[in-house]
């Protein structure tokens, strides 16, 4: 009996151990410049912590195996512990922990806490109970004002109504292109897309509750909140068609609540803003 609990427990060991060495679920190309740091601290931590696990499992059976029950009569003799192991390994799991910690705040403090640099491109992205709009400054480089709300009046301490969004005629965000100047050339678009190789800083903002912008190619994830602005960048290196993704519960329809992102050459790019601008 003893032998069989032991072989079980190597045999689910060697398996799942065998699935992550040959990568049968993986993840998805990696198509920025940051996501490589990414993949190599998760696989770093993976062989780390991959390699104490076998350990342990392996272990564990050979314990099982080597003190099993005879059946020859013997007591069992009890251990009350070893404080240097205890304080060893207690010890070694600490700076292991600590140390693979402070290597990945490093890898994601560099992606978020560090701006886009100045030629960024930029691009707000705009979720809302459930789909997701882009919008693209125009030749004057200005996001114009959106008035999605109502708009708190200083002068007289009310609030006055300030919606403009119109579904139906596509003005999604509410944009007044009569009265301000900056959003007469400003693009709306249901598609996100990009120029390769350049650098892309994207404005997240929300128009009712939390969401949460979700490339997994581009190893890039951030929440929208509602009243913030928050910004992350990139710089996408392969040209394709991949998903957005809301990442964060939103309501009943949140599962259907997808784009697409599009890496283009800059011709095509250039000729697919165009088309959008056209359309607006
Ligand atoms: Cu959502």
């Amino acid at each position: 009996m003893a032998l069989a609990v032991a072989l079980v427990v190597v045999i689910i060991t060697l398996l799942s151990g065998y699935f992550f060495w040959a990568h049968t679920w993986w993840f998805p190309i990696d198509i920025s410049k940051h996501g490589g740091a990414i993949d190599r601290q998760f696989t770093l931590t993976l062989i780390i912590t991959g390699i104490i696990f076998v350990l342990a499992q392996l272990a564990l059976a050979y314990a099982v195996w080597r003190y099993r029950d005879r059946g020859d009569g013997r007591k069992a003799r009890y251990s009350h512990g070893n404080n240097k192991l205890e304080a060893t390994w207690t010890i070694a799991a600490t700076v292991l922990f600590i140390g693979l910690t402070l290597m990945g705040y490093h890898i994601w403090a560099g992606i978020h806490f560090v701006g886009a640099a100045p030629g960024a491109m930029r691009v707000e992205v705009w979720g809302q109970q459930f789909a997701w709009y882009f919008r693209y400054p125009g030749p004057d480089g200005q996001f114009g004002p959106v008035h999605i709300g109502d708009k708190y009046d200083p002068a007289t301490g009310k609030y006055i109504d300030d919606n403009k969004v119109d579904d139906a005629t596509g003005n999604y965000l509410g944009l007044d292109r009569d009265h301000d100047a900056a959003s007469k050339d400003d693009i709306v678009t249901a598609t996100l897309a990009v120029p390769v190789n350049q650098q892309v800083e994207l404005i997240l903002r929300s128009k009712d509750v939390t969401h949460s912008f979700f490339v997994r190619e581009l190893r890039l994830k951030q929440d929208l909140v509602p009243g913030m602005e928050i910004p992350i960048h990139f710089t996408a290196t392969k040209t394709g068609r991949f998903e957005i993704a809301c990442a964060e519960l939103c309501g009943l329809g949140h599962y259907k609540m997808r784009a697409f992102f599009e890496v283009m050459t800059e011709p095509d790019y250039q000729k697919w803003l165009q088309n959008m601008a056209a359309a607006q």
